[in-house]
C-alpha cells in the first residue's frame, strides 16, 4: 500500500519488497520551531500538511553500509514571508553524507557548515546535490506547486533535529521583491 506515494519508481528486488517501506507525514503543528514569525504561525491550521516522506530502509537503522532511500513531497505555502521548509537536520553520525535530487518543482536546498556558515544550491527537476558529511540540510519550496524531491543516504546516518530546533539555521531564507533570499 505504502508504495503508491512512491510514484515513478518500480522497486525489484527481494531487499526492496516487503515491511521495510514507511510514510510520514508532517503538518505545520510539528514545524513549531522552523519558522520566524510566530504571529503568522499561530493563525495558521496546525493539521494543515506541510509534508510527507516516503522512505524505503532494505536494512535496520543503524547498520553499517547500507543505504536508505526515500522521496519528500513539500507542499506550496509561506509562514510570513518564509517559504514551507522541512525540519532540517544534521546526521547523528555527523560525518556520513547524502545526495538529494530534484523530481519536480522548485525549491532551496538550504546547507550549513559546524561553523555555521549557511548557502543554498537551487533545485529543480533533475538537479543533482551531494551533500557532504558535517553539514545540515534544509529544503524550502520557493515555487507555486508540490515539490518532490528524493534522497539517499547511509543506514547508519541518523537524523539529529536537535541542535537545528534549538539554534535553526544562521541565514533564513525569506521571499523579497519575489525572489527567494539567504537573510
Ligand atoms: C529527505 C531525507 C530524509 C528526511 C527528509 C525530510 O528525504 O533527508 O532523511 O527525513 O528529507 O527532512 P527532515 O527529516 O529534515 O524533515
Ligand atoms: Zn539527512
Amino acid at each position: 500500500d505504502a508504495l503508491i506515494f512512491l510514484p515513478k519508481l518500480i522497486f525489484t528486488g527481494k531487499e526492496l519488497i516487503g515491511e521495510n517501506v514507511e510514510r510520514i507525514t508532517r503538518r505545520m503543528g510539528d514545524l513549531r520551531d522552523v519558522f520566524e514569525d510566530k504571529a503568522a504561525f499561530e493563525v495558521m491550521d496546525p493539521n494543515l500538511i506541510a509534508y510527507h516522506v516516503s522512505s524505503i530502509f532494505p536494512v535496520k537503522e543503524g547498520t553499517p553500509g547500507g543505504l536508505f532511500m526515500g522521496i519528500t513531497y513539500l507542499m506550496p505555502g509561506k509562514v510570513g514571508d518564509e517559504y514551507f521548509m522541512t525540519k532540517g537536520h544534521f546526521h547523528s553520525n555527523i560525518d556520513r553524507a547524502e545526495f538529494y535530487w530534484g523530481v519536480e518543482g522548485e525549491g532551496m536546498l538550504i546547507l550549513m557548515n559546524e561553523a555555521r556558515d549557511v548557502w543554498a544550491e537551487r533545485m529543480y527537476p533533475g538537479s543533482l546535490h551531494y551533500i557532504p558529511g558535517g553539514i545540515a540540510h534544509r529544503v524550502a519550496n520557493v515555487g507555486n506547486s508540490i515539490l518532490t524531491f528524493a534522497a539517499s543516504w547511509p543506514s547508519d546516518a541518523g537524523h539529529n533535529y536537535g541542535i537545528i530546533a534549538r539554534e535553526g539555521f544562521a541565514r533564513r531564507l525569506k521571499e523579497v521583491n519575489g525572489k527567494p533570499e539567504l537573510i
